[in-house]
């Protein structure tokens, strides 16, 4: 298998992070160069059917992309730890805070860094306001997150699960616009902190 990857960005980041929280070292890390558009090139969209990462070209040969897309793949064919539910309800639960965790949080952040940073004025046609508002928006959101991590170590289960990754780089994606997460919210700065020192994120955080 290939996995179609960038350094620094939020989506591919996802999948390295669930790959190394389970030990995959097997699949190879092809490295696109988004600015220069690589993944733009007709060989690319060919396999891919987008210009995004990551993509993955499965087992099979042929490539799906959407990093939760990917992730549910690896879930199948490598079942431990398990990441998305063992349960109905457990996996209901994970669901639910997982897209939380994307819908409120990592894709108005997204849209924030992608919309104020320099560096990405060659992906998107900038709006300073739009940048602000999303901003805003993903702040709102982690009071939220706060609540819920006020009660529970983790977002969804009782271990780490799909919802925290994609919560937590959503978050930290952030340190490219030096946006500041308030003191006040301090289970979000606890369950960041427990985040960080996972070995999982030396491997995913890296590039
Ligand atoms: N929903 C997709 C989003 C993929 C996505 O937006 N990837 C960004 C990098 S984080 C990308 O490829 N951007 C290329 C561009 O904007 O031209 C996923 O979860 O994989």
């Amino acid at each position: 298998m290939k996995l179609y990857d960038t350094p620094l960005a939020p989506n591919p980041r996802r999948v390295r992070w669930f790959m190394a929280e389970k030990g995959i070292e097997d699949i190879e890390i092809v490295s696109l160069n988004l600015i220069e558009g690589t993944h733009k090139q007709p060989e690319y969209l060919a396999k891919a059917g987008l210009p995004n990462v990551p993509a993955l070209e499965m087992n099979d040969g042929s490539t799906v992309t959407e990093s939760i897309a990917i992730c549910r793949y690896l879930e199948a064919l490598y079942p431990e730890p398990n990441l998305f539910g063992r349960t109905p309800e457990e996996t209901a639960v994970i669901e639910m805070w997982m897209r939380r965790a994307e819908m409120m949080v990592a894709t108005p952040f997204m849209m924030g860094v992608r919309h104020s940073h320099p560096a990405l004025a060659a992906l998107e046609t900038q709006n300073p306001e739009i940048a602000e508002y999303n901003k805003a928006q993903g702040l709102r959101a982690l009071k939220v997150l706060d609540r819920r991590l006020a009660e529970a170590e983790w977002l969804a289960a009782n271990r780490l699960t799909i919802a925290d990754i994609v919560g937590f780089i959503g978050i930290d994606f952030t340190r490219m616009i030096k946006l500041v997460i308030p003191e006040e919210l301090q289970n979000v700065h606890r369950w960041a902190e427990a985040m960080r020192a996972r070995p999982a994120a030396k491997a995913a955080m890296r590039s």
